[in-house]
């Protein structure tokens, strides 16, 4: 009979402590065995989650906020949603990571390390609010395939990095540039890697703008590795999509960059509106670009209680892709009437702005908060939900929560 080889003490206890507690019998366990405990990886641990962000997928990893967990001016890591379209990168080597320009439009292509990006060019900070254009999803109705987000795929953390400009004025840009495309060394679903998960991109004119960075700090640290360490694409008020992740190539096109999602019904809604369920012939989408003025209200939790007589302070931020938000309100009549809130300016352009309010409630019973927030433009959020399109894109209608005073 073979002999039977045992765990080592030392794997042995190092399981107990990730387990959290003693393994019975624990001594009888085969070499090179895993407890069945320890291969269901936790996201809230690996990737530093609260407790209380929500798991809409496993494969691939993909988590969202809650309002209330939204709270911060500046959204800690902890609190910020994933949404990832392929594998996570295996094996970064931050040593020898290079991001390339190319393209039909590069005078000629170059090669930037790490230490040449973040040495070349002047660093900038900006607070940038980041909302998949999935958000919202949830309500559409006839109901839209993928991540069913509800309110928390939106963040607004501080990035620091280098222009995008800075470094495609340094590389030298033709005339005919008309769209940059990134590319990332996440995996595909499939494991194939002719394929990419997602190579998605902007025109010029927003791959131009002050804002638009190379990242590689998110609130005064390294980005966290599943939002994109070592270096980050951001592209603040324009679909979370555009902002790549692990990128290591950018490349600067002669027209619209066609990589993968940047096509068919991926990002892209119908550019006149259509009834729900309607097919839309593919020259009748557009991509979608600025995202809608929208609003959070993230204290109190939705749900609260509040005793007769006392004012309930609220509070939460708003946002409106390119634009500003110039007017903000809360409704406690489902929308009957309105009054305001006070409102703060952005810290910097395209990120959110605070909002706050005192609200008075006339007798006991149950109330729903409803907040509003109108644009420069005098766009306001719809009470509900705005047109329907394919894939359940830009759900930008009134966040509301429950209150009972009793
Ligand atoms: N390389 C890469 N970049 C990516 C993605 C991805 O899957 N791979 N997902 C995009 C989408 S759809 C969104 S909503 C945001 C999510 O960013 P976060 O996970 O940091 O919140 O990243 C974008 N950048
Ligand atoms: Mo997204």
């Amino acid at each position: 009979m073979k002999r039977r080889l045992f765990v080592k003490k030392a794997t042995l206890s190092s399981f107990a402590t990730l387990i959290g507690t003693e393994i019975v019998f624990g001594s009888n366990i085969l070499d090179g065995y895993m407890p069945l405990a320890l291969q269901d990886p936790d996201p809230f641990k690996m990737f530093s989650k609260n407790k209380e962000m929500i798991v809409l997928n496993d494969k691939p990893w993909n988590i969202e906020a809650q309002a209330h967990l939204l709270d911060d001016k500046i959204t800690p890591n902890s609190c910020m949603f994933i949404r990832n379209n392929g594998l996570v990168p295996e094996n970064i080597d931050v040593e020898n990571w290079v991001l390339k320009i190319d393209g039909e439009s590069v005078a000629k292509e170059k090669t930037y390390t790490l230490s040449d990006l973040k040495s070349k060019f002047k660093h900038h900070t900006y607070q940038l609010t980041i909302e998949c254009g999935g958000n919202g999803r949830s309500e559409f109705n006839p109901p839209a395939k993928g991540n069913q987000w509800t309110v928390g795929a939106v963040h607004c953390a501080s990035w620091t990095g280098v222009r995008l400009k800075d470094v495609l004025e340094d590389v030298g840009i033709k005339n005919n540039a008309v769209y940059i495309g990134y590319h990332a060394t996440d995996i595909h679903l499939s494991r194939d890697p002719k394929k990419e998960p997602i190579s998605r991109g902007c025109p010029m004119s927003k791959a131009l703008q002050d804002e638009t960075l190379i990242a590689f700090q998110m609130n005064g640290e390294d980005i966290p590795f599943v939002h994109g360490y070592p270096l980050r694409l951001v592209a603040g008020g324009w679909p979370a999509s555009v902002s790549g992740k692990w990128i290591n190539r950018i490349s600067v096109r002669n027209k619209v960059h066609d990589g993968t999602k940047m096509t068919g019904d991926a990002y892209r809604v119908p550019c006149k509106p259509v009834a729900p369920g309607e097919k839309v012939k593919d020259e009748d989408m557009c991509i979608i670009e600025s995202m809608p003025v929208k609003s959070l209200i993230t204290y109190p939790k939705s749900g609260a209680t509040i005793k007769k007589g006392k004012v309930l302070n609220i509070r939460g931020h708003a946002w409106a892709g390119e634009l500003e938000v110039a007017k903000m309100e809360y409704s406690i009549d489902y929308g009957a009437t309105w009054k305001v809130c006070t409102i703060e300016k952005p810290i910097n352009r395209l990120a959110w702005q605070h909002f706050s309010a005192s609200v008075d409630f006339p007798q006991t019973g149950y109330y729903e908060v409803w907040a509003k927030a109108t644009d420069t433009n005098g766009i306001a959020q719809p009470m509900l939900l705005p047109g329907w399109n394919p894939k359940g894109y830009l759900n930008n209608a009134c966040h509301r929560i429950a209150v009972k005073v009793t």
